[in-house]
């Protein structure tokens, strides 16, 4: 068996839905793609939630040789993300927040990526697992999916829910020749009307300071106009993949014991299987969630629970245990859901 069927068989052994080879370049012109964003949309380098947020970040994205002085390939992973029933419609009338399918495959992916990287070094090579390129651009390269207008990578098989990962190795595999999945994207503009804050403002481009996603982990004050446009978005959000056509034809996977939220940036909630596991945003409230996990329940109840008592009563018992930034909000809250 060839060395680069030999990895790909053992990352499928792993749990792998996508796997793929690339070569080791300088990816320019990505680079230049990230300036010419920050330029076009005044977007702060904080507002995509990178560390450290200079763009020393995107530089190291953009040449791999940095992450390993000799490296000679990568290896692109993917695991497929969609595994809940969830009627998600119907959790703005249970008062429930929402959170991103991806985040519970991150941790899988990431296993994934941490047990190859361990097999090729027995193997005598350096292997570094990470996010440490650009993914969508490495994996669009290599034809393993391609991108959508909702600025994610779509796959044939799986979407755009795919969780990805890479390796950077030294061991010199030959890159992929897959045949590409011809875009679906066409005419179609359905994921740039659905985005509420206008974040995807152009086909394939994201202004990070207006994105649900990082604005419900920003830690400072997010704008009263973009507050209302969050929905009941507590952790991420789906909305410019929920109405694509692709992912609407998918079947539910099942769920990857390893699958689960990190309670560090998420709602500590293990698996959203079905609805009634989503977290109800009165409980909250009342919570050891993290602040901003709080925060983003207050902002949710505002935005969907007008008429409800219970939303209102919820905020004014927890108004007590609330203080600073956070009794803001509640306020807030309580004043968006009263007049
Ligand atoms: C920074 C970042 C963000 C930022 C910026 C997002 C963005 N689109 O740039 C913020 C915080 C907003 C964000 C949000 C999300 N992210 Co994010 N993010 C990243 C990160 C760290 C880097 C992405 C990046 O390089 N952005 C810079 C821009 C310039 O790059 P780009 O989008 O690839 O831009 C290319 C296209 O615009 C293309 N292009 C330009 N014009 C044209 C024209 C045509 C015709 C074509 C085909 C292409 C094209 O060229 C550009 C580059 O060369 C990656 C992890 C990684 N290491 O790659 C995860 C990653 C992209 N994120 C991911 C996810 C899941 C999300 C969210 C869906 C999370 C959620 N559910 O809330 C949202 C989705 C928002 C969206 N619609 O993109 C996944 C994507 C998986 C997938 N299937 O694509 C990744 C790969 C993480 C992972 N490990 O899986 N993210
Ligand atoms: S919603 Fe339409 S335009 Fe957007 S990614 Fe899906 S197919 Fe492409
Ligand atoms: S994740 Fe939400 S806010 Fe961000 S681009 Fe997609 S629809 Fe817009």
């Amino acid at each position: 068996m060839s060395l680069e069927n030999e990895i790909k068989e053992f990352a499928r052994s792993q749990g792998a839905d996508l796997v793929a080879v690339a070569s080791i370049e300088i990816y320019g012109d990505y680079l230049a793609e990230v300036k010419d964003r920050l330029a076009e949309t005044g977007a702060d380098l904080s507002d995509y939630m990178i560390q450290p947020a200079d763009v020393s970040f995107f530089e190291r994205l953009a040449d791999p040789r940095e992450t390993l002085a000799d490296a000679k390939a990568i290896i692109v992973l993917g695991v497929y993300a969609y595994d809940r029933t969830a009627d998600y419609s119907k959790t703005q009338q249970g008062l429930r927040g929402k959170t991103a399918r991806i985040y519970s495959y991150y941790p899988v992916v990431r296993k994934i990526a941490e047990k190859l990287a361990e097999f090729i070094e027995k193997c005598g090579y350096r292997a570094i697992q990470g996010q440490n390129i650009p993914l969508k651009y490495v994996a669009d390269r290599t034809k393993l999916g391609t991108y959508g207008k909702n600025a994610l990578l779509l796959t044939k098989q799986y979407g755009s829910y795919v969780a990805l990962r890479n390796i950077i190795t030294d061991l010199p595999l030959s890159p992929d020749r897959l045949e590409r999945f011809v875009s679906p994207c066409e005419d179609c503009r359905v994921c740039l009307k659905a985005c509420p804050t206008g974040a995807l403002y152009a086909p394939y481009k994201v202004n990070a300071s207006f994105c649900i996603n990082p604005l419900t982990r920003r830690q400072d004050d997010i704008p009263p106009e973009l507050r209302s446009k969050m929905q009941n978005w507590i952790s991420g959000c789906d909305i410019c993949q929920e109405v694509c056509p692709v992912n609407k034809e998918l079947t539910v996977r099942r769920i990857d014991p390893r699958a689960g939220f990190d309670p560090r940036h998420h709602a500590s909630h293990r698996y959203l299987d079905n609805v009634e596991k989503t977290p109800h945003l009165t409980d909250i409230l009342g919570e050891a969630y993290p602040d901003v996990i709080r925060r983003n329940a207050a902002i949710a109840l505002a935005n969907v629970g007008k008429g409800k008592l219970e939303a209102l009563a919820a905020l004014k018992k927890h108004i007590a245990t609330a203080s600073g930034q956070l009794k803001e909000y509640y306020l807030w809250a309580i004043d968006v859901l009263e007049n």
